[in-house]
């Protein structure tokens, strides 16, 4: 059985998304990132980057953070959410790679200099804001010409760019100029799998907040 230790965060909702999609049963583990949990000696543990999420086993023998990783490990050990063709898997990697090293600190940091820096700080927010929204007109223009962020096939690439779009708010981005993300958010929300993820972790955040 794997453990997910997550909040209703960006970066955790990936992992139940990707174990709903693939119909493998795991237990939830709060950890209220707005308490600061994420730094207790008991979390730091299992991951000492002091961060969300984090997928375990029963026994603890194999524990992964990052979640490109964990959605890689997990398409990868249960052989869906990644396409076995050369093309197509390139592609996932890509925007996995643009995720991770683009979109997703874009609007993290955004979003904390909106909203948590001490100081209102005019360069910073206009810098990262001005980056988020350029990642956000970048996949508009990939989604203009196929389905998916990788091609014609949902894949784990998805559910990485999905979880910061679920949460634009906190950057506050909306989708008002990117039609084409506007028309996949909306498919890969209606998906029973990501509506179920949401819902649990909603739930956990609810039930520890
Ligand atoms: N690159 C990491 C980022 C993880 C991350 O930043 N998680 C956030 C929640 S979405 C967190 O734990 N923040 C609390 C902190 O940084 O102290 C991943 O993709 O897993």
């Amino acid at each position: 059985m794997y453990h997910v230790y997550a909040f209703a965060t960006p970066n955790s909702v990936k992992v139940p998304i990707a174990l709903e999609e693939l119909g493998i049963d795991y237990t939830l583990h709060a950890v209220n990132v707005r308490k600061g949990e994420q730094k207790s000696d008991v979390f730091l543990a299992l991951n000492a980057n002091g961060k969300v999420p984090v997928l375990t086993t029963d026994d603890r023998e194999f524990t992964l953070t990052e979640s490109a990783a964990i959605l890689l490990y997990l398409a990868e050990k249960h052989g869906q959410l990644l396409s076995q063709d050369p093309v197509h898997r390139a592609r996932t990697f890509e925007q996995l790679f643009v995720h991770a090293s683009g979109l997703s600190p874009a609007f993290g940091q955004a979003g904390y200099f909106l909203k948590f820096a001490p100081e209102v700080m005019p360069h910073a927010i206009e810098r990262f804001s001005g980056e988020a929204n350029r990642q956000l007109k970048l996949l508009d223009a990939i989604l203009s010409a196929q389905p998916f962020v990788a091609g014609d096939e949902y894949s784990v690439a998805d559910i990485a760019h999905f979880g910061w779009i679920w949460r634009r708010a906190f950057a506050n981005l909306t989708l008002d100029d990117t039609p084409n993300v506007q028309r996949w958010y909306d498919a890969v929300l209606a998906r029973p799998a990501v509506a179920r993820a949401i819902g649990k972790l909603e739930l956990l955040a609810s039930e520890n907040s």
